[in-house]
């Protein structure tokens, strides 16, 4: 069997998608998600004009090989563009190789470890009457486990809370704003940190001790303050405070470790097993989250996963929208194969979004499962996708209240 064609295609239904298409000479296909949420244009011409050439008339089921190759043959390694669009490469052959198998990619990776994958959502509010109404909203869709975010006394607009409780349970920060310059949002990480803990306690009085939470910092304290906000919240158990300082500086978490038992979960925007040396060998962290998209596919992150075993450290794949459903699904089959699975985050795609991508995986009473489909189980229906061209859209950028630019 040879490669005989790859094909990137950009859509957007509800928001940017960068699709890799792979034809083998054999008539199968195969899909990899390439998505860089704000940046998606830049990874669609790596592909077409740097790794397209280079794979056409390769065996798909070298998928090692293939991997390796793109890695060293580039001589520049890592970066956000690049490793996504390894991932798209790496996703699809996995999706090969599967239907050549005529079986799902978790069979391939080992096997299932478990009947179903425990899934958090989003809830948000604007006041804790919203919060309270978004979190029985995402437990009446069935989540078991919530990630809580919420508006700050005397901010306008912050990170995973809904501009308005109109929207209310539905937060998606960037698809909504296709505009020519990015959102500024602003941000006070004193307030916050007064009002995060009173929060915590408002919803573990009305939801009790059981319901698992988790908090998202993205990137925005210093190690201390990390520490500090850690200790305020171990009286509400939460499954892990995620983000709580820039990811670039892996010793942050030294100090924030020392000072707190909330476990920690980092790497969203990490992109090789490399990043996270520090953190896993010295056990800095409790969750890594990355996504299979952004740390270039499956080959790389069941990698990742085993050397995080080794430390009892757990997955907790990103799963925002920004991910494409072929990566969710990628995902979702690495989530059932591997031993040290934690949680998965979902946060469900747009009606426009699933007429583009079928989709096999289903969710069911706080569950997600990848199917049973050969493959990864997600094929791409590309009369729908030519409906939605492209529209350029930023991320948000934050300032603090003085106007100095701050991690968002
Ligand atoms: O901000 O995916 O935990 N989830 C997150 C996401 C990220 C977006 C960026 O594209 O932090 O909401
Ligand atoms: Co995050």
């Amino acid at each position: 069997m040879r490669i005989s064609s790859a094909d990137v295609v950009v859509t957007s239904p509800d928001r940017n998608f960068v699709t890799l298409k792979i034809t083998t000479d054999d008539g199968l296909t195969g899909l990899g998600d390439a998505t860089l949420n704000g940046r998606e244009l830049a990874v669609a011409a790596y592909l077409t004009e740097h790794v397209v050439p280079l794979i056409i008339d390769r065996d798909p089921h070298r998928i090692e090989d293939t991997w390796q190759f793109l890695y060293r043959s580039a001589y520049w390694r890592r970066g956000p563009v690049t490793m996504a669009a390894i991932a798209a490469v790496d996703m699809a052959l996995w999706d090969i190789k599967g239907k050549a198998a005529s079986l799902p990619v978790y069979q391939l990776l080992g096997g299932a470890s478990r009947t179903g994958i425990r899934a958090y959502g989003h809830a948000s509010g604007l006041d804790l009457e919203s919060l309270f109404d978004s979190i029985r909203m995402h437990q009446s869709l069935g989540f078991t486990a919530i990630r809580v975010q919420t508006a700050v006394p005397g901010l306008r607009a912050v990170y995973g809370v809904a501009a308005s409780a109109g929207e209310g349970t539905r937060y998606d920060y960037e698809p909504a704003r296709r505009q020519a310059l990015p959102a500024e949002e602003d941000w006070d990480t004193a307030a916050y940190l007064r009002h995060l803990p009173t929060v915590f306690d408002a919803v573990r009085a009305e939801f009790g001790p059981e319901l698992t939470l988790l908090h998202d910092g993205h990137h925005r304290m210093t190690p201390n303050q990390a520490a500090r906000l850690g200790r305020s919240l171990e009286p509400y158990d939460l499954f892990w405070l995620e983000d709580c300082t820039p990811a670039e500086n892996p010793e942050a978490l030294r100090r924030v470790r020392s000072q707190t038992t909330t476990p920690l979960a980092i790497g969203e925007v990490f992109n090789t097993a490399f990043d996270y040396q520090t953190l896993i060998t010295e056990q800095l962290i409790d969750y890594v989250r990355s996504a299979v998209t952004h740390t270039g596919g499956l080959t790389p992150m069941k990698k990742l996963m085993d050397f995080a075993a080794m430390y009892q450290i757990k997955s907790g794949i990103h799963g925002p929208t920004d991910i494409s459903p072929v990566g969710m699904a990628a995902a979702l089959h690495l989530d059932l194969a591997i031993h040290n699975f934690g949680i998965q985050e979902y946060m469900p795609h747009g009606e426009l979004t699933n007429e583009v991508f079928r989709q096999s995986f289903s969710f069911t009473d706080g569950d997600l499962h990848p199917g049973e489909q050969p493959g990864l189980g997600v094929e791409l229906d590309e009369g729908a996708a030519a409906r939605f061209p492209y529209e350029r859209a930023y991320l948000p950028f934050n300032r603090l209240l003085d106007g100095t630019v701050h991690d968002w």
